[in-house]
Formats: C-alpha cells, sequence, structure tokens
C-alpha cells in the first residue's frame, strides 16, 4: 500500500516522468527556510566570488548579492536536513522507489525576480548514471511556481528514451541542444503550484527552466535520492571515499553491496568539463542555449 500518493499519481509518474503534489510542506516550515535564506543573503554581501556554501549569478557584486544556488543546504541549516529525513519528502518518495533511499545530493535554486539564472536542458543521470535508473529528485516550492517565474518543465516521457548528448566538441558540458536533438520546445509542459507543494522528477527526465524576467521569486529545494541499490558508474559526478561514507547517506531503510543492474542506455559524463563549478558553469560551454530563444507562451501548464 502507498503510505501518500494515490495510484493515479503514480502512475502518472511513471508514465510522463514529473508529477507535483500539493500541500506537502507546512507554512512554518516554509517560514524556517525564508529566514535560511535571508541569513545567506546576508553572508552573500562583501562576497566577490562563489564558495563552497554559496553559488552567485553572474550579475552579483558585494554591495547587491545575489545567490544563484545555496550549496548542500542540509549541512548549512537545520530545517533543510530536518525535512531530508521528513515523511514529508521520503515518503512519497519510498513510494516510488521502495523503502531503501540514500542521498544524492540537495541544493536550493534561487532564481530571484527579474534576473534568476535559467538552467539549461538536462538529464539528471547524463550527470550521474547508476547501476539502475530508479532515481529521482524532490522539488520544495518555497514560492508560488508559475507560468511566468520560470518553472520546472519536464518533457513528458523523455525518461522512457536514450539519455541525450550533453557532450559538445568531445567535452561534457550538462547539456542538451533541443534543435540538434530535433527536440520541440512545444512538447515541454511546466511543473507548477503553490508554495508548499513538491515536484518529483525522474532522473532520466529531460528538463530545464528559463530566466526568471517576472516580478515574482522563484526558488525551490531539491532533494535528489536514489534506491540504495543503485550504484554510481564510472564516470558518475557522484562523489564519496569509502563505502562508510557511502553508507552515511542512507536515507531510510537498509544499505546494500548489491547493485542491481537494470537495462537503461547509459552515457558516461567523461571527459570532464575544464570548469568545473555548478551546473550554472558547466553549461556554459553549450553553444546554442535553449533558453535565449526561449518563447514562454508556448509551453501549457501543467
Ligand atoms: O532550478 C531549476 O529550475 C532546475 C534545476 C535543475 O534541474 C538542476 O539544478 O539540476
Amino acid at each position: 500500500m502507498p503510505e501518500v500518493l494515490t495510484q493515479a499519481q503514480i502512475d502518472e509518474y511513471h508514465e510522463i516522468g514529473g508529477i507535483v503534489v500539493k500541500g506537502r510542506i507546512s507554512g512554518a516550515d516554509l517560514a524556517e527556510i525564508q529566514a535560511a535564506i535571508e541569513q545567506s543573503r546576508e553572508e552573500a554581501r562583501g562576497l566577490t566570488s562563489s564558495t563552497e556554501r554559496l553559488d552567485l549569478e553572474d550579475s552579483h557584486t558585494p554591495d547587491d548579492p545575489r545567490i544563484r544556488r545555496i550549496k548542500l543546504p542540509h549541512t548549512q541549516y537545520e530545517v533543510f536536513q530536518r525535512l531530508m529525513t521528513s515523511d514529508a519528502i521520503l515518503a512519497p518518495a519510498r513510494d516510488l522507489l521502495g523503502p531503501n533511499l540514500r542521498l544524492h545530493t540537495t541544493k536550493l535554486n534561487m532564481k530571484m525576480a527579474g534576473f534568476g539564472a535559467a538552467v539549461e536542458w538536462h538529464q539528471d543521470m547524463a550527470f550521474y548514471p547508476h547501476t539502475n535508473d530508479d532515481v529521482l529528485a524532490i522539488g520544495v516550492m518555497i514560492d508560488d511556481m508559475a507560468e511566468e517565474n520560470g518553472p520546472l518543465m519536464i518533457f513528458p516521457g523523455s525518461h522512457h528514451g536514450p539519455t541525450l548528448d550533453h557532450h559538445v566538441d568531445g567535452a561534457f558540458v550538462g547539456a542538451v541542444d533541443l534543435a540538434a536533438e530535433g527536440i520541440d520546445l512545444n512538447d515541454a509542459i511546466k511543473l507548477t503550484g503553490p508554495a508548499g507543494s513538491i515536484s518529483i522528477h525522474h532522473g532520466r527526465v529531460l528538463h530545464g527552466s528559463a530566466l526568471n524576467v517576472s516580478d515574482r521569486d522563484r526558488r525551490i529545494l531539491f532533494y535528489e535520492m536514489m534506491a540504495a541499490d543503485a550504484f554510481p558508474v564510472m564516470g558518475s559526478m557522484t562523489g564519496f571515499a569509502s563505502l562508510e561514507e557511502y553508507d552515511e547517506r542512507m536515507l531510510c531503510g537498509e544499505p546494500t553491496i548489491e547493485p542491481r543492474l537494470s537495462d537503461w542506455p547509459v552515457r558516461i559524463p567523461l571527459p570532464q568539463p575544464s570548469e568545473r563549478g555548478s551546473i550554472y558553469e558547466i553549461q556554459k560551454g553549450l553553444k546554442h542555449r535553449g533558453f535565449s530563444i526561449y518563447d514562454e507562451g508556448e509551453v501549457d501548464e501543467r
């Protein structure tokens, strides 16, 4: 029996590769998250470049702090760690991946009103291929996520297809050239919802999000995780020094040393780009950027 998702939501996730579940995060937790973000903004004041904790917008200046991402927020503020191990996040993940879950990473993407950076089209598992594809990302919507403020977009069903080419001139750039792949932007859908909703997207679904040129912030907190028997394959951007450290990432259930192999089309994200920063930096290697030509009105809302 599923813990929280309806059978219709589970079926939709498997068919489309992404769903929105409303009302998973309380107003009190959202308020605590906002307070943590405010603290980070103060921390960014005076900085001249990104740090281990904060990734800064290209337009950031020390006097006008602009954060693009809070890195590994669960290691920085208690609220993110608490949510990560709560049923608000883990129950829907267990409904989709089973009882044994391991963390891949966390991040809080800011996308502030008027200037928040786009994330180019990509598949998460192109960055971190694993032995099976029971891999997903849960996005906590901190602000109302709507048509106009750069919501997450996915290509429905793309998780059933190939792992697309994320390379340029022989180096991994973590982004897909839609035109070169013959993919029509009109086929993408937006994962929208009120603050406190979560989105869940499959590790193989093609997704991205546009610049936020609206007057409303769009902040989303991602918890990326996998079934405990999905092990990274060569080149995967999953860093760990030992099995002990790897097992410290268990979110619930039991670890294993018996990887499950499934038949899915792996591509290795090597060679790594010379620029080894966040996704925003890596994707600058893409020659034809999808979102400079992006026309908001052409994509259906979901
Ligand atoms: O913030 C977004 O809209 C997308 C984020 C994403 O896909 C990523 O950071 O890998």
